[in-house]
C-alpha cells in the first residue's frame, strides 16, 4: 500500500496573519492545523500510510520524503511560493506530487507542473483519484462538480495526525458556504452559497475525539460564515451546549460569521451559552454607499457600533475585517474608518488593501474593464500586496489613507484605549468551568511571557500594559485572559503595522518619482490613456 506524505506548505513570511509572536509567547509553533489536509488523510484507503509534515511547524527531512510514494500538498494563496517549491523538492526525488486546496482550485494552471491535480472539495473527487492510482496511472487531474459534496458524510479529521501541543488552537468544520453575494469573495466561488452543514451527531463526534484525545481550551469553528444556516445551527447549538455542560466547559469557541449576527438576540445567547467567546467579522467599509457597491448589503441599513457592542454584551470579543480600496471610496475614507474602529473599540483589525483574488465577481469584471493588474503574492497577503488593479481614485492617495488608518489604530496608545474599553463592555460568562490545573498553569506561563516581553523586551509599551492591566483586573477581572491574547497580538501587529507603513512609505516615494505612465509599463497593464486617467 502507498506511502502519502503529506506536506502542509509555509505561508508568506509577511502576512497579517503570520502570529509567531503571539505563538512563541503562547508556547506553540504554530496557530492551527491543516484540517484540509487531515480532512484528506481521512478520505483516503485505511490501509494507505500516512505522514503529515506542517512546514510551518516542523523541519521536513529527507528520511519523510525517501519514505514516501506519493506526496500530497496545497493551500491557501500565501502558501504558493512554498508549494511550488515542495513541488520542486519531491520531484528531485522522483516523487509524483498531488495538489489540492483553495489555491490550486482557483488557479490549476499555476500548478502545471505537479503530477496530479485533485481539485475541489475532495470528498467529491477523490474515489477517482484513489482508483486512477490504483490502476497505475501517475498523472491527471481530477475535478469535482461544484458544491454537490454531501457534508454530512464527511469523516472527522485525522487529529491522530498532529501534536496538539504544537499549536495554540485546534480547528473544526460545520458548515461550507456563505449565502452572501460580496463581489470580491472567492468563498462563495470555491464553496458555494447555499451553506451544508454536517450533522450534530458528527459534530459532537469530532469535539469528542479532541476531548478523548486529551485537548482542552481554545476551538475555532472554520466556517466561511457559521450563521449562513441559521436553522441548522440552532439545532446544533444546544446539543453543543448540553455537551460542554456534561463535561464541565473542557473548550472555548470562536467563529467567523457576518454582521447580522447581532440582530439576533436568541442566537447570541445560545452562542454564549456553549461558550463562544470570539467572533471575526468582515465589516470592510463604514461607508454605505461603498458596502453596497461591493454588494455587502448585509452591512448597511444598521448601526454598525451598536451591533458590535451588543456582541460585547453577550460576552463575545470581536475581530474585524477592514479594506481599503473600493472603487467608488471618497477621500474622506481613511478618517471614517478610524473613527468607526474607535467607537467600536476593536482592538485587533485587520486592515488591507482590497486584492482582486482569482476567481471571483471582482476579477471578473476587472478583467472585462481591462483594469486588472497581475497579482502578486509573493512574501506576503493583502495588506502587504494587495491593489492588483488600476484604481478609480489615484493611487497614492489610496496607499495614503491605508498608511493613516494604520498609523493611528495601531498607535499603541490608541490600540491598549480600545482594548480597556472592550474589557469593560464584555459580560462575563454565565456558566461555571471545571478546574483544569494543565489549561490554568499553560495560560499562567502565558501571562509570565507576555509580561516580560511588555517589561523587557518592549518597555515602550510598558506603561500601556500596566494601566490596561489595572483596569481591567479593577473593572471586569474575568477578562484578564483575553486582555493577555489581544496584547499578546500586539506583540505582532504593532511592529507589522510598522513593517507595512514602512512598505507603503517607500512604494509612494516610487510613485511621487515617476510618471503616470508607469502603470502601463506593468506586465498585463490595461491600455496607457486608461491608466494614466486611472492615476
Ligand atoms: C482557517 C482559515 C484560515 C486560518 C488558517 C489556519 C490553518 N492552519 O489552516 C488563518 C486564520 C490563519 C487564515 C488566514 C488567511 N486566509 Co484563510 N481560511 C481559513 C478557512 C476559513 C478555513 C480553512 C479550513 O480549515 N477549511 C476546512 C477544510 C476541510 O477545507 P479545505 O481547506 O478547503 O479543504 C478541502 C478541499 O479544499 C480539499 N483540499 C484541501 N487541501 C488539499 C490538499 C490535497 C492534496 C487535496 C487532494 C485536496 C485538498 O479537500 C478538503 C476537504 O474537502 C478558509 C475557508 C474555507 N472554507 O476553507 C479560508 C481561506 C482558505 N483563507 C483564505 C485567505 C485568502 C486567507 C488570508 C490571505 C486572508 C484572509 N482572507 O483571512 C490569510 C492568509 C494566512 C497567512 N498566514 O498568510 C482564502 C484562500 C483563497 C485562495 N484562493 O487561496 C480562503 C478560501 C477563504 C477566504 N477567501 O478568505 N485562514
Ligand atoms: S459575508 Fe463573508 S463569506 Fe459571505 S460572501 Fe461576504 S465576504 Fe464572502
Amino acid at each position: 500500500m502507498p506511502n502519502v506524505l503529506m506536506v502542509f506548505p509555509r505561508f508568506n513570511q509577511h502576512s497579517f496573519w503570520n502570529l509567531q509572536a503571539v505563538c512563541d509567547t503562547y508556547g506553540s509553533l504554530a496557530q492551527s492545523p491543516p484540517l484540509g489536509l487531515m480532512t484528506v488523510a481521512a478520505l483516503l484507503p485505511t490501509d494507505w500510510n500516512v505522514r503529515l509534515v506542517d512546514r510551518n511547524a516542523d523541519i521536513l527531512e529527507d528520511d519523510d520524503l525517501d519514505w514516501a510514494d506519493m506526496v500530497m500538498t496545497g493551500g491557501m494563496l500565501p502558501q504558493r511560493v512554498d508549494t511550488l517549491k515542495l513541488i520542486d523538492i519531491a520531484h528531485a526525488r522522483a516523487k509524483p506530487v498531488v495538489v489540492g486546496g483553495p489555491d490550486p482550485t482557483s488557479v490549476p494552471e499555476v500548478y502545471g507542473s505537479a503530477d496530479f491535480q485533485v481539485l475541489g472539495e475532495a470528498e467529491g473527487v477523490i474515489g477517482s483519484f484513489i482508483a486512477a492510482w490504483n490502476a497505475g496511472v501517475r498523472s491527471g487531474r481530477f475535478e469535482e462538480e461544484k458544491f454537490q459534496v454531501d457534508v454530512t458524510k464527511t469523516p472527522a479529521p485525522r487529529f491522530d495526525l498532529i501534536e496538539f501541543k504544537r499549536y495554540s488552537y485546534m480547528g473544526v468544520q460545520f458548515s461550507r458556504g456563505c449565502p452572501f453575494n460580496c463581489e470580491f469573495c472567492d468563498i462563495i466561488e470555491l464553496y458555494g452559497r447555499v451553506p451544508r452543514s454536517k450533522t450534530n451527531e458528527q459534530m459532537l463526534a469530532e469535539v469528542e475525539a479532541l476531548y478523548l484525545a486529551g485537548y482542552r481550551g481554545h476551538i475555532n469553528f472554520v466556517d466561511d460564515n457559521l450563521i449562513g444556516n441559521k436553522k441548522a445551527l440552532r439545532r446544533f447549538l444546544p446539543a453543543l451546549t448540553a455537551w460542554q455542560q456534561a463535561r464541565g466547559y473542557p473548550f472555548e469557541f470562536s467563529t467567523e460569521a457576518s454582521m447580522n449576527l447581532a440582530d439576533d438576540a436568541q442566537l447570541l445567547a445560545m452562542l454564549r451559552g456553549a461558550n463562544f467567546f470570539g467572533v471575526f467579522i468582515g465589516i470592510e467599509s463604514p461607508d454605505t454607499d461603498t458596502l453596497i457597491a461591493m454588494q455587502k448589503k448585509q452591512n448597511t441599513r444598521r448601526d454598525l457600533v451598536e451591533g458590535i457592542h451588543k456582541l460585547y454584551s453577550a460576552g463575545i470579543v470581536v475581530i474585524a475585517g477592514f479594506i481599503v480600496g473600493f472603487d467608488n471610496e471618497r477621500n474622506s475614507v481613511a478618517q471614517g474608518m478610524i473613527d468607526c474602529i474607535e467607537a467600536m473599540s476593536i482592538p485587533v483589525c485587520m486592515v488591507g488593501l482590497l486584492t482582486a483574488l482569482p476567481n471571483t465577481q471582482l476579477t471578473r469584471r476587472l478583467e472585462r474593464e481591462k483594469r486588472l493588474l497581475p497579482l502578486v503574492v509573493e512574501q506576503g497577503d493583502h495588506c502587504t500586496e494587495g491593489l492588483n488593479f488600476v484604481t478609480t481614485r489615484p493611487r497614492r492617495d489610496i496607499l495614503a489613507d491605508y498608511r493613516d488608518v494604520l498609523a493611528a489604530v495601531y498607535a499603541p496608545d490608541a490600540f491598549f484605549g480600545r482594548l480597556r474599553t472592550v474589557c469593560r463592555a464584555l459580560k462575563p460568562p454565565c456558566h461555571a468551568k471545571t478546574f483544569e490545573p494543565r489549561v490554568h498553569w499553560h495560560n499562567l506561563k502565558f501571562f509570565g511571557r507576555v509580561l516580560w516581553w511588555m517589561s523587557v523586551r518592549e518597555p515602550r509599551y510598558a506603561r500601556h500594559f500596566w494601566a490596561t492591566f489595572a483596569s481591567t483586573a479593577w473593572h471586569n477581572p474575568w477578562t484578564l485572559k483575553y486582555m493577555i491574547f489581544h496584547i499578546a497580538f500586539y506583540l505582532h501587529l504593532g511592529p507589522f503595522a510598522e513593517f507595512v507603513i514602512k512598505r507603503l512609505e517607500e512604494e509612494m516615494g516610487e510613485l511621487d518619482r515617476q510618471p503616470p505612465a508607469r502603470l502601463a509599463a506593468q506586465p498585463g497593464a490595461p491600455e496607457p490613456e486608461l491608466a494614466a486617467a486611472a492615476t
